[in-house]
């Protein structure tokens, strides 16, 4: 079996999953509500109608999908920490049994030869920090930092290495300009403020973590290879657009300090004002990372669009005179999403050129696709499409380190088939097939490829080659 991707020795191979996304229990043990059970419930936000109110009912299965990630293997295992169970109302004591969940999961893994990767937010703000103004208040980075110091103070010396954020562009335009996610606004300014406060949160925990002793922490970013629908200079134009909003302004404080150059321009007049930004905050943001966390699916093309200028109300963050196109040609997932892993390689190497010293070590904390996954008579989905997903990408992955940029590890999304959330669970990411709302779970052949293509590492690395 020597066909499968290889990886310089010490390559971390994990899976990743989110709290909201798995759990369920989400009365048990005292947990508040969080913004996607608010939001679940109004009518048309989910596509399926579900919410995440059972999922896969990992709060109380969660020794089983331990013994899961031990029989494929993993040497990692990327999951989050659910704020609403820490501090139900977002701010304050701790509430001891949501904290000792993390816990007991913890020495599990820890148990099991699992490496824990925690996430602190993987979007499920407890409820009443949104009643407050949520992340376009700068409150919520400061209570985030309060919550950060109290799970790290717990976990702290059992968790190795953290993420802060899970994706704070869509934290902050899917949920405050678009209303795709919770808390399902559509909104200009407040949008924008979201998008800083998210940074300013993510450095305010970066000094909690460290006042906690914590040294291996970072953020993951959902980062875009963009390309220009055509050689028109106007979709060019565009398409330094939507890399400044979806790549730029992220990247450019968090590792050079400065804000991105184009970005007064992506906005334009939306910025009404910008009294959000505070003097500091660029230190703050820019506090130095141990790694970054980088979570790839597809590319995206754009091309110009104009300036609408309808109704005042429908003035969102997003209305910023681009917008994606197909990209034809290749196979596209049950997300629609193209399937394109050079792309994978090209971001990769860009952020390395863009970046150079300043670009800490990468871990992909995601990839994966979407299906349409049906059991077969055996019982077992039989998902050649995922296998053929993982593996061009890990071969991506792997051409990227041949070109000298420093990735040290891929945690597959997803272990489990969960909470897809606007999609419900209309639409199945796991390596693991779970029956809903049954919550069974059986392992798909991407699973089997998987276990077997981290076997072949590890026996090659035995043998010293
Ligand atoms: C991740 O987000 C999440 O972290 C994870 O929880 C989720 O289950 C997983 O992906 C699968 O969806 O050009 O406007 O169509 C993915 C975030 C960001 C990926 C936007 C697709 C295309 C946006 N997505 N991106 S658009």
């Amino acid at each position: 079996m020597s066909d499968f991707p290889v990886f310089p020795p010490g390559f971390e191979f994990g899976a990743a999953t989110s709290a909201y996304q798995i759990e369920g229990g989400t009365r048990d043990d005292g947990r508040g509500p969080s913004i996607w059970d608010t939001f679940s419930r109004r009518a048309g936000a989910v596509s399926d109608g579900t919410s995440g109110e059972t999922a896969c009912d990992h709060y109380h299965r969660h020794r089983e999908d331990v013994a899961l990630l031990a029989d494929l293997g993993v040497s990692v295992y990327r999951f989050s920490v659910a704020w609403p169970r820490v501090q139900p109302s977002g701010s304050g004591p701790v509430n001891a049994r949501g904290l000792d969940f993390y816990a007991r999961l913890v020495d599990d893994l820890l148990e099991a030869g699992i490496k824990p990767v925690a996430t602190l937010y993987h979007w499920d703000l407890p409820q009443p920090l949104e009643d407050r103004g949520g992340w376009r208040s700068r409150g919520t980075a400061e209570r985030f930092a309060e919550y950060t110091a109290l799970v790290a103070e717990r976990l702290g010396d059992r968790v190795a290495r953290w993420i802060t954020l899970n994706e704070p562009w869509c934290s902050a335009f899917l949920g405050y300009a678009n209303g795709e996610h919770a808390p399902g606004a559509r909104e200009g300014t407040p949008a924008l403020a979201a998008a800083h406060h998210l940074l300013v949160g993510h450095g305010l925990a970066m000094g909690a973590l460290r006042a906690a002793g914590v040294r291996e922490a970072g953020i993951s970013l959902n980062l875009d290879r963009v390309r220009p629908a055509t050689p028109d200079p106007a979709d060019a134009e565009a398409a330094l657009r939507a890399e400044t909003q979806r790549n730029l302004m992220w990247t450019d404080p968090l590792l050079t300090g400065r804000y991105a150059p184009g970005e007064p321009d992506t906005f334009g007049e939306l910025i009404e004002r910008q009294d959000f930004r505070r003097e500091g905050d660029l230190a703050l943001v820019s506090a130095p990372m141990d790694f970054l966390g980088l979570n790839y699916y597809t590319p995206s093309t754009v091309r110009a669009a104009p300036w609408r200028e309808p109704d005042p109300a429908r003035r969102t963050a997003m209305d910023n005179r681009f917008e994606g196109v197909d990209h034809p040609g290749v196979r596209h997932t049950a997300m629609g999403w193209a399937v394109v892993p050079d792309a994978l390689r090209d971001l990769l190497v860009s952020l390395r050129d863009r970046y150079g010293a300043l670009l800490p070590p990468i871990h992909i904390t995601e990839n994966g696709s979407a299906e349409h996954d049906v059991p077969a008579a055996d019982g077992i989905v039989h998902d050649a499409d995922r296998i053929a997903y993982l593996e061009s990408h890990l071969r991506a992955a792997a051409a990227a380190i041949a070109d000298g940029v420093d990735l040290r590890g891929y945690t597959a999304w997803s272990l489990l088939d969960n909470f897809e959330w606007a999609f419900g669970h209309s639409r199945r990411f796991g390596l693991v097939h779970v029956d809903f709302p049954t919550g069974t779970r059986t392992p798909k052949a991407s699973y089997h490829w998987y276990k077997a293509a981290i076997a072949a590492s590890a026996a090659r690395e035995h043998r010293g080659e």
